[in-house]
């Protein structure tokens, strides 16, 4: 059975779900959050871009670069995590952008956090919202450094789809991303001169060491050839690079009216070039904020904030 994903052209977020009406609240558990114990509407009702990534602290960061940029009053230095009252998810809320953690690595990490947000979204009326998960990857024949704007997500064996387990079936989900919202990033992408940008396949694996080809994992039992040969395959196929959540995120936001994009910087080294990640931090920390730049100068323009003169404090912001 294959999940069809269907707009209904009002830009609301959609659920899926005929039990939610007949429930008296709506606790979203893992975001310490209810439809009774919150007036989620008055909280979140002006959300227009949602930005998602691995780590509490890289989305901490995104939330204060966002205040920032909007030229919202204070540092930014004491924003607060709305998801406080759990250790699961760390949420902020910046203006109409919300910067949210998906906790932990892998499918069930942010597939838990995207239920949860998209009836957040839901709930709180929310309309026209454009999401957007930053991640770092391991690169593919590209430079570390370089961003990858996914135009499709791919699973292990090569294909675009997400097979989604549900009660004993599985049910094939198509992980499409939003086309427009693809080239409009990348011409974003154009105003930032710094680092390269291409819009790529990006593929999705259930774990970091074998499923990637991994020689130094607990467990390897493929010899050297075998994995360049994988990735060569998959190379082939048009994969730049891999991360672990990008099929099952492109999926739901897509059954669920969500423009949806992933923007990953490739942190590891060449894959073909071996596994070992062994740029110094500083490097690596410069390369996580290249999609957190991205992402900001897209919101920037959305709402008009934007002109010429911030190209100067885009290389500014970028050399120090
Ligand atoms: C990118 O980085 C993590 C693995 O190191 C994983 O969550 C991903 O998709
Ligand atoms: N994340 C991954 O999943 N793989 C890498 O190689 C780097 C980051």
């Amino acid at each position: 059975m294959t999940e069809r994903k269907g707009y209904a052209g009002n830009g609301l977020v959609h659920v899926k779900n005929p039990h939610l009406d007949s429930m008296d609240e709506d606790v979203l558990y893992h975001l310490n959050l209810g439809t009774k114990t919150h007036n989620l509407t008055v909280m979140f009702g002006d959300i227009k871009f949602v930005c998602v990534g691995g780590s509490p602290n890289r989305m901490k960061a995104f939330a204060q670069l966002m205040h920032k940029e909007l030229g919202l009053e204070g540092d930014g230095k004491d924003l607060k995590d709305i998801c406080a009252g759990t250790d699961r998810y760390s949420m902020y809320k910046v203006g109409p952008v919300l910067s949210i953690s998906q906790h932990g690595m892998g499918i069930p990490c942010i597939s838990i956090m995207l239920h949860e947000l998209i009836k957040l979204l839901h709930h709180a009326k929310c309309h026209d919202v454009t999401i957007i998960r930053i991640s770092t990857s391991g690169g593919l024949g590209i430079d570390p450094g370089t961003v990858v704007i996914t135009d499709i997500a791919v699973d292990s064996s090569l294909k675009a789809r997400f097979e989604q387990v549900i009660l004993d079936n599985i049910v094939v989900r198509s992980p499409e991303l939003d086309k427009d919202l693809v080239e409009e990033l990348l011409n974003c992408s154009k105003e930032i001169h710094d680092f390269p940008t291409l819009i790529r396949h990006t593929m999705r694996t259930y774990d970091f060491y074998e499923g990637q080809g991994q020689l130094g994992g607990a467990l390897c039992s493929f010899s050297n050839e075998k994995k360049l040969a994988y990735l060569k395959r998959a190379y082939n196929a048009g994969v730049r690079n891999i991360e672990m959540e990008s099929t099952v995120f492109a999926a739901i936001c897509g059954l669920c009216g969500l423009k949806a994009a992933v923007v990953c910087v490739v942190c590891v080294l060449n894959r073909f070039e071996g596994d070992q990640m062994k740029a110094p931090h500083e490097v690596l920390v410069e390369y996580q904020r290249r999609p957190q730049h991205l992402i900001s100068l897209f919101i920037k323009k959305h709402l008009g904030l934007y002109n010429q003169m911030e190209l100067l404090d885009n290389a500014f912001f970028l050399n120090n």
